[in-house]
Parts: structure tokens; sequence; C-alpha cells
């Protein structure tokens, strides 16, 4: 064969990254299990660059140079491993399949395990950046063995993202299922990211009484500064566009429930499982999931709330600068715990990822792009040993400076009754880790007084349990 890569899956992230190999001057082979997408993609496209149509695994497999590497881009789980299945036998040891759809890190460690035994490379890379990245560079987090990125990486380096400094937006990030654990984290980020973006946009609404059209303005104004991102931008052009049909804002015509494909809710569970708390990320699924219950929130309806208090046009001013900050310090919060996820994920499968490779991976090409990345991999690269991005002491000054606005947003939008969970919730992360001592004495005093569960105390070593039934004597447990 002559084709240096080929992609089987060619719905629309598929023919994208075929599109993006092929333009980058690769021969691909492609394939789909209906042939009409194969015929669509080569008489459409055609034009692009080299591509080779098979019409069957066999021909596929054959049409491409050793050792093979192939791109699986089909719809994730079930359908992943029948096209697995189907290629196996037709591979030989040395061969590297690339799974880049949105595969569980777990089914992806299994997939590797499975396939090493037959010297078969599985990578599962984690693709971000929709169909307009596929085609135009996205950013790219591959897993698997590291040998394999000998060869395949020189190629997606090719077709991936540039970050503003020239750099490629791929890199290996670990073995087996790192790099899916680490898109996944990605994701679950942009929930993150997504809600307190809402939450802004409420505030700026229903506090300081903006049009859709000026939190627009006002969001542009954001993007020139420490939030200028990609999620920032398109904010402002949704928030801009007005609905062709009634001449509303388009914002006022779309139902106010939103979906979700799943891979913030896998972020929660891994978080749970690992004991790692996410509490903005769960929020931002737990936020979708309340504005989707509308029998709930329609019985919910007439409960009681504060009257309004509508602020004059400096004081609206003043509260959308404050909102700026909280957005700020709350998405330092929530990208502090996306990383505390993806180190605990590392050390719980020895996977040795370096968080300041992946915030790098991150500054171009995926959905969660934005100057602010190259602060973070700095951040690490000063000190890969970092526990926390809030102990980094740029972050720490940046959030000392912002917290009295912040805290100020939390505390008017309780007042005025307009929900701001993740707000609310990195607050309250940042006030725990700061404080001195936390209610967890009282927890553990009562966990060893109804169920025996012992503690351990501040001044001596060992576990202790109090007799509470009894002459509430402490014994050594
Ligand atoms: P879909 O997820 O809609 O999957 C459609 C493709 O899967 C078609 O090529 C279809 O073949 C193939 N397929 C199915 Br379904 N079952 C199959 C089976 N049993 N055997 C062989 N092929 C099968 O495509 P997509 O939206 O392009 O997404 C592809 C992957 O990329 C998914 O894993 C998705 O989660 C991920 N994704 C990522 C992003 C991102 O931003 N990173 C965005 C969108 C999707 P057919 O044509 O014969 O039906």
């Amino acid at each position: 064969g002559t084709a240096q890569i080929g992609v089987t899956g060619l719905a629309v992230m598929g023919r994208n990254l075929a599109r993006n190999f092929a333009r980058n001057g690769l021969t691909v082979a492609v394939h789909n299990r209906s042939r009409s997408r194969t015929d669509a993609l080569v008489e459409e496209f055609g034009s692009e660059g080299t591509f080779v149509p098979a019409g069957s695994a066999e021909e596929f497999v054959a049409a491409l140079e050793r050792p093979r590497r192939l791109v699986i881009m089909v719809k994730a789980g079930e359908p992943t491993d029948a096209v697995i299945q189907e290629f196996v036998p037709l591979l030989e040891p040395g061969d590297v399949i690339i799974d880049g759809g949105n595969a569980h890190f777990e089914d992806t460690r299994r997939r590797e395990r499975e396939l090493r035994e037959r010297g078969i490379h599985f990578v599962g890379a984690g693709i971000s950046g929709g169909e307009e990245g596929a085609l135009n560079g996205p950013s790219i987090m591959p897993g698997g063995p590291a040998e394999s990125y000998e060869s395949l990486g020189p190629l997606l380096e090719r077709i991936a993202a540039k970050a503003p400094d020239g750099t490629p937006c791929v890199s290996h990030v670990g073995p087996d299922g790192a790099g899916h654990f680490v898109k996944m984290v990605h994701n679950g980020i942009e929930y993150a990211d997504m809600q307190l973006i809402g939450e802004a946009y409420h505030l700026l609404r229903e506090v300081a009484g903006y049009s859709p059209a000026k939190i627009a303005e006002t969001f542009r104004g954001w993007n020139d500064g420490r939030l200028d991102s990609y999620l920032i931008e398109i904010t402002a052009q949704v928030l801009a566009h007005t609905d062709a049909e009634t001449g509303k804002p388009f914002v006022d015509v779309v139902a106010d429930r939103a979906e979700q494909k799943g891979t913030g809710r896998w972020t929660v569970q891994i978080a749970l499982d690992l004991g790692v708390p996410v509490s903005g990320i769960a929020e931002a699924v737990f936020a979708r999931s309340l504005s989707g219950h509308a029998e709930l929130r329609e019985a919910s309806r007439s409960l009681p709330g504060p009257v309004a208090e509508p602020l004059d046009e400096a004081a609206a001013a003043r509260f959308a600068d404050r909102v700026e900050q909280a957005l700020y310090a709350s998405k330092v919060v929530s990208y502090t715990q996306g990383f505390h996820q993806i180190q605990a994920g590392s050390e719980a499968y020895d996977w040795g990822v370096d968080p300041g490779a992946v915030a790098a991976l991150w500054r171009a090409g995926c959905i969660i792009r934005a100057a602010f990345l190259d602060r973070i991999r700095a951040a690490y690269d000063g000190r890969p040993e970092l526990p926390s991005l809030l102990a980094d002491k740029d972050f720490a000054a940046e959030i000392g400076a912002a917290q009295e606005d912040w805290r100020e947003v939390v505390a008017t939008a309780a007042r005025q009754g307009v929900p701001a969970p993740g707000f609310a919730a990195a607050l309250a992360y940042y006030d725990a880790l700061r404080a001195p001592r936390l209610p967890a004495t009282l927890t553990q005093g009562q966990r060893d007084y109804f169920g025996a569960h012992t503690y351990r105390r501040t001044d001596r070593d060992g576990a202790f349990h109090t007799l509470w039934g009894g002459d509430r004597s402490e014994v050594t447990a």
C-alpha cells in the first residue's frame, strides 16, 4: 500500500480529519461501513489531495503502507469494538490503530490491553475542536504506547492546531487510557467554563438589567483581557444574534433546556471514584440536568423569591466589572479542580502525565482554547510538582485581588435570587482550602458516635474511639 494513513468512519468528524490529512500532503486511505460516504467524500473533496477509497476492510488495509496506521472515527462504544474486531485479523504486529472517537478511558484501557497481546499498538486519542477543528486543526491528545508516537507523532503534528507560538497542539499524553482521560477532563472543564459564562450572562441580565446586545458588547470587552478565549468570543456572537423570524434576541427564543452527551457526567463520575472534588464541573452537569426538569420547574414557579432591586447605570457598570472578577476567579478554580483530577488519574493509573504539557495541548484547536492556558503551562513548567494551580503565586495573587468582588457577586446573586451555583461552589472550594480548621472535625465525631468509626487527634498519633454510650472515656482503637 501507499497510503501513509487511513481513516475509517467517514461521518462528519472522520471525513474532515481525512481531508485535513490529505490537505497536508498525506496519501489517505478512506473507508466507511456504508460505501456511499466514501464515494461522496472522494467526489466532493477528491481534488483537495490524494485519497485512496476502499470498499472493504481488506481493500482498506491493503492500501496502507507498513507499519499500518489507521484511524477509527466511528460512534463511540460498541461500534468501535465492532470495527476493531473487523480489522484486527487483517493487521500485523507493529501496526497502529488510533481511536479518535470519544471513548471512555476504561474502554481504551481494555482495548489497549487486548491488542497489546497481539502486538498491535492501540492509541486512544482524544480529539477536540468539533468538525471545524477536525478539518482545520484539532487539539489531539493521544495515549497508548510511547513507541507508537514515534511513527504517528509526525503525521499528527501536521494536522494539529498550532498554538500562537507555532507549536502543534499534539503530544504523547501517557500510556493506555491517558489520552481519552485527559480529553474527558477537557470536556468537563468545558462544561464548567460554559456554566460560569452562563451565570455571568444571567447576572448581567437580571441584576444589571443589561440587554443581550449590551451583554454581547461586555463579553467582547472581556475578550480583550485575561478572559480572551474561544468560548467568550462565541458567547458574544450568540448573544448579539437576532432571530430572523421574530426579531427578538436569539437567546430569548431558544428553549432553556440544556442537553448533554455524557462526557461531563463521566468526568464527575470518575472524580467521585478518585475522590477528587470537582465541584465546578459537577455544578455544571447538575445545572444542565436541572434545566431539563420541566415539570419540576413548572411546579416550583410560584415559590417566593426576593424583590428585584434595579441598579442605576453606574452601579450596573460597577457590577459588570465585579462579574468579570468573579468569572475569572471561578474559572481559575475550575481549572484547578480539573488539573487536580488529571494528576489524580495519572497517579492512580501510573501514567506520568505532565500537566504543563496538557495545558499546552489546549492552547489552540479545542473548545476551551484560551490565552489563559499559556499561563497554566507556565505555572507547571516552573514547578512540575505544583500541588494545585491555586498554589501558584501569580494565580494566588490574582484571586486575592479578585476575591472581594467575587464575594460581592456571590452575595448579590443570593440576595437577588439569581442562581449562581458555579460561582458559589468555586468560592466555597477556595475558602475551604484556605480554612485553617474545617468542620470535618465534627463529622469525625459524629461518625465515631454512631458507628465507632474512630478519629485521629491533632496532638498524638494513632486512632481513637470515645465510649459515647458509656462513660465517654477515650480508648485507643
Ligand atoms: P457518529 O458518532 O455519528 O458515527 C457515525 C459513524 O459511525 C459512521 O461512519 C457510521 O457508519 C459508523 N458506524 C456506526 Br454508527 N456503527 C458502526 C459499526 N457497527 N461498524 C462500522 N461503522 C459504524 O460520527 P461523528 O459525529 O463523525 O463522530 C465520530 C466520533 O468522533 C465519535 O466517537 C464522536 O463521539 C466523536 N466526536 C468528537 C467530536 C469532537 O469535537 N471531538 C465531535 C463530534 C464527534 P455508517 O455511515 O455506515 O452508518
